[in-house]
């Protein structure tokens, strides 16, 4: 038995070989049968590269049918695929590849000259270009096409996701062939994935919801997926009556409503919209509710199990909550110590199950303070449950901002801002954002006179991406601590929950 998902997701694709995989706008579409056909290509030349099992293969490229083969060539070969934001700066890119250490770095025209050097520099063998005349999707174009698919057993690694850390240092999420394939085959059952569905898929895929809730539920079901580079409200509009399914973060949800017009006939042929990656305030359901007439699934995961818990997709879609524990998901809600809390208390989300990652790549102590003895990994995540077992998250343990569906861990910030000279210390919190969900705030402290914002931003502007940027910076006296000294963020976001509203 071969464990590998893509050899799982070509089982469900047998009979749809001249039915469309990927409708891709201006570029009309291509069967799952050629599509196939191409990954069998590129996972040939990554082949001829030098890539094989276990072998890393790090991609920092824009999101196109090419960057969706890549993926599934490197698993086809049964490397590991470690994918990248393109908004990370190559300082960050440079931890990342010395931290993965890959066989192959697929990168973007704009950056290759750049980072080459410092893929030399970490013994990275090939640092490669995936579109253009040069790159690697053109050259496989003649590849003598593999036909078999590598053997992978359940627990080896299909892919290596990053996820920042409490300390700033990026942490790489084991996500294993079982955990990928086991959560994929849950979703696609509980949702009610049909033969009919199109799925329009707007997400980033170098995070589990695009390339793995979106892709994989789709691709076992064999459907036609409308892939567009971007979520643009006005383009996600367009192809939405072409569309059955829509997978978003609440920012989707509030910029599609937000367009003239919105509503019902926009949305007549779709079956399910799904949110998450953050939360969706009862509010924005309930608006998308009167606007369209569907009601949202809301869905709760993380990069270090999947999906953790989902609404029902027959039943309440309880606005606000995010549902109960998928098949197969242990999960309680315990105290600092790892005790089970009565139902209605609030403590931290404990989950154990096949979702659950293998471990952060190359940190045994980091994995190790991640799980309780009892094999439960703890998220970080506060919430309650209802005596049904029905999930409401109500806030975050871990200190963490998520920006329009996308994590940002303040300590990486801080630790720019606080080296600035002129800069005594700095907390950076998360405050209300109506677009974004939460906005990211600067409170500075200075050793003498405040500094300009300008000082501060041209600081982070080469090191870190700019999505996770303070656009706002505050100077204080000095930072509201604690009788043990620790910096007080829930006062600080209360002063300053204003910021962006
Ligand atoms: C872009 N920008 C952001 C941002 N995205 N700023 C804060 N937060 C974000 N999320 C900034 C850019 O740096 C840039 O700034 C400016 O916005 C315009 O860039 P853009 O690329 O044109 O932005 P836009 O298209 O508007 O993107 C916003 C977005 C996108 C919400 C559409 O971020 C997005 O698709 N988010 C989804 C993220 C996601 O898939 N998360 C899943 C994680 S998995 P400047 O100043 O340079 O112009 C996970 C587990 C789970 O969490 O449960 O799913
Ligand atoms: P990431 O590390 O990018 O995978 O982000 C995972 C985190 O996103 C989780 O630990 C939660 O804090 C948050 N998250 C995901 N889905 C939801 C949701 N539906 N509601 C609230 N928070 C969510």
């Amino acid at each position: 038995m071969n464990d590998n998902i893509l050899h799982h997701l070509k089982l469900a694709a047998a009979q749809a070989d001249s039915k469309p995989a990927f409708i891709l706008p201006e570029a009309g579409s291509v069967t799952y049968g050629a599509f196939y056909e191409r990954v069998s290509r590129l996972a040939s030349l990554l082949s001829d590269m030098g890539l094989s099992a276990g072998d890393r293969l790090v991609a920092q490229v824009d999101k196109s049918l090419a960057n969706v083969a890549l993926y599934l060539a490197t698993l086809q070969v049964g490397a590991i695929y470690v994918p990248l934001n393109t908004a990370y700066t190559s300082t960050e890119l440079e931890y990342f590849l010395g931290d993965a250490k890959p066989v192959i770095f697929v990168g973007r025209l704009q950056t290759l000259s750049a980072i080459k050097p410092i893929a030399q520099k970490l013994g990275v063998e090939h640092a490669a270009l995936l579109d253009g005349d040069d790159g690697i999707w053109e050259q496989s174009c003649l590849h003598p096409p593999i036909s078999e698919v590598a053997r992978r057993r359940g627990e080896d690694i299909a892919s290596i996701i990053y996820t920042s850390g409490t300390t700033g240092r990026s942490k790489g999420a084991m996500l294993s062939h079982q955990n990928l394939l086991h959560n994929a085959q849950a979703l696609h059952n509980l949702w009610g994935f049909e033969p009919e569905d199109t799925l329009l898929h707007a997400l980033p895929i170098y995070h589990v919801h695009g390339l793995m809730v979106a892709l994989h539920t789709s691709l076992l079901n064999a459907t036609p997926i409308i892939l567009l580079e971007k979520f643009e409200a006005a383009t996600v509009r367009q192809y939405l009556p072409e569309t059955t399914v829509l997978m978003g973060v609440p920012t989707y949800y509030s910029r599609l409503s937000a367009l003239p017009g919105f509503g019902a006939e926009d949305c007549r042929s779709i079956r399910l919209f799904t949110s998450g990656s953050a939360p969706l305030t009862s509010q924005a359901s309930d608006a998308w509710t009167d606007l369209t007439g569907h009601r949202i699934l809301e869905r709760y995961g993380m990069s270090e199990a999947g999906m953790i818990t989902s609404n029902p997709y027959d039943g309440d879609r309880l606005a606000g909550t995010v549902g109960y524990p998928l098949p197969e998901v242990e999960l309680r809600i315990a105290d600092e110590t790892g005790q089970e809390l009565p139902k209605g208390e609030i403590g931290v989300i404990e989950i154990k199950g096949p979702n659950v990652f293998q471990g952060y790549w190359k940190m045994a102590d980091k994995t190790a303070d991640a799980f309780r003895d009892d094999g439960f990994f703890i998220t970080g995540d506060n919430a309650f449950q209802t005596e049904d077992c029905r999930v409401t998250i109500v806030g975050r343990a871990k200190d963490l901002i998520i920006s329009g569906g996308l994590n940002i861990y303040p300590k990486e910030i801080e630790q720019v801002l606080d080296d600035v000279p002129g800069v005594l210390e700095t907390a950076v919190i998360g405050t209300p954002h109506a677009d974004l969900g939460e906005g990211v705030v600067a409170i500075c402290v200075a050793t003498g006179d405040a500094l300009s914002d300008e000082a501060l931003q041209a600081a982070l502007q080469d090191t870190i991406a700019r999505f996770k940027h303070p656009r706002k910076f505050y100077w204080v006296e000095a930072l509201p601590r604690n009788a043990m000294g620790k910096v007080q963020k829930a006062v600080l976001r209360e002063t300053f929950k204003n910021a962006y509203l």
